[in-house]
């Protein structure tokens, strides 16, 4: 959480703002941590930062042409010191991935005071914006960030038909109808930037769920018939996808991605679905597989293990991985694996 003299902070500089330029990351959790900013503070421009594994000097074209009093960079792991330099303009960089070092930026991350804290960029951003209107979205955001917010009951208690009692993450993201929403929330990202950019553009103006749930209003209706057509693509990915459960304890998916990936959705899902199993959705890119790893318990040590004396790479989080692996190297690495998860 943000402590309550950078809430004030940040609540002054936004309300200052006459237009500020919003980057956030292509994910649910940096979607609703603009939304929920930009529906409040109602000035400046928001850029999805797409096809870019870093904040740099692509997106000072963005700042030239905008040309933004203010810069704030929402759920983004990684901002380039040239692009901050270049920018000439306060920046604010709210982010709750691994600290960085960076000079000339207004930093907000919870992992400043707690290392271990995980809390979505959309719950800090939901403490400054704090429009009870918004506790919907604010839901969306950090459950699709895998975290369960402290104002749950609030959620529960307006909006029961969504959620009608406490359940555990898992459940809440596949088995209940919020969890729908927060497919909404993914899937809207995907596609065409043309068509990514005018659903953003209605989610400005979303008041309730059930517009999009029920379709009560034409916006909401455009935005669930845009849902459903990529959720039928992914449905059937997702099928093929569980024919290759098996009794080994990996799950290996192997998946070709063109336009539409959904290399992480499936990930998420199958490892929810399958906590015993490690689930590996691996696609092949040159000479190499990259793979998405994922399970309910921790297979980083097992993956560091198993890529002794193999020619690729790999790391990530606890129980969310990814890995590069030489296609020569690729049999030897899965049976390494199977045998240092055993
Ligand atoms: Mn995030």
């Amino acid at each position: 959480m943000l402590t309550d003299k950078e809430v004030n902070f940040l609540r002054e500089e936004l309300e200052t703002a006459k237009n500020p330029l919003y980057f956030y990351d292509t994910d649910p959790d940096g979607l609703c941590s603009f939304l929920l900013l930009y529906r409040v503070f109602k000035e400046g421009k928001g850029i999805l930062i797409k096809g870019a594994p870093t904040l740099d000097d692509r997106f000072l074209r963005k700042v030239e042409e905008y040309q933004p009093d203010k810069i704030v960079v929402l759920d983004k792991h990684m901002i380039e010191q040239s692009f901050v330099n270049k920018a000439k303009r306060p920046v604010f960089w709210i982010d709750h991935h691994d600290l960085v070092d960076l000079e000339n930026v207004h930093y907000f991350n919870p992992k400043k005071r707690d290392p271990d804290i995980y809390m979505p960029t959309s719950r800090m951003a939901y403490q400054i914006s704090n429009d009870p209107e918004d506790l919907w979205m604010a839901t969306v955001g950090c459950l699709a960030d895998y975290h369960m917010p402290n104002f749950i009951d609030a959620f529960i208690e307006q909006y029961p038909h969504l959620l009608k009692e406490k359940t555990d993450l898992p459940t809440a993201l596949y088995k209940r109808p919020i969890g729908v929403l927060v497919r909404v929330f993914y899937f809207l990202l995907k596609g065409p930037t043309n068509e990514v950019r005018k659903s953003i553009n209605i989610l400005t103006r979303i008041k309730d769920p059930d517009e999009i749930m029920k379709q009560t209003t034409p916006q909401g209706k455009f935005l669930w018939k845009r849902f459903q057509q990529i959720n039928e693509k992914y449905k059937e990915i997702y099928k093929d996808a569980t024919k290759k459960v098996t009794s080994s304890k990996l799950l290996l998916y192997k998946y070709d991605t063109q336009r539409w990936s959904f290399t992480v959705d499936l990930a998420n899902e199958l490892a929810c679905r399958y906590p015993k199993k490690v689930i590996i959705i691996a696609r092949r890119k040159e000479d190499e597989m990259r793979c998405s790893l994922r399970a309910k318990f921790t297979i980083n040590k097992a993956l560091a293990r198993a890529l002794e004396g193999i020619e690729g790479r790999g790391g990530g989080h606890p129980e969310a991985c990814g890995a590069g692996i030489k296609i020569k190297d690729w049999d030897r690495f899965l049976e390494n694996f199977k045998r240092e998860l055993k």
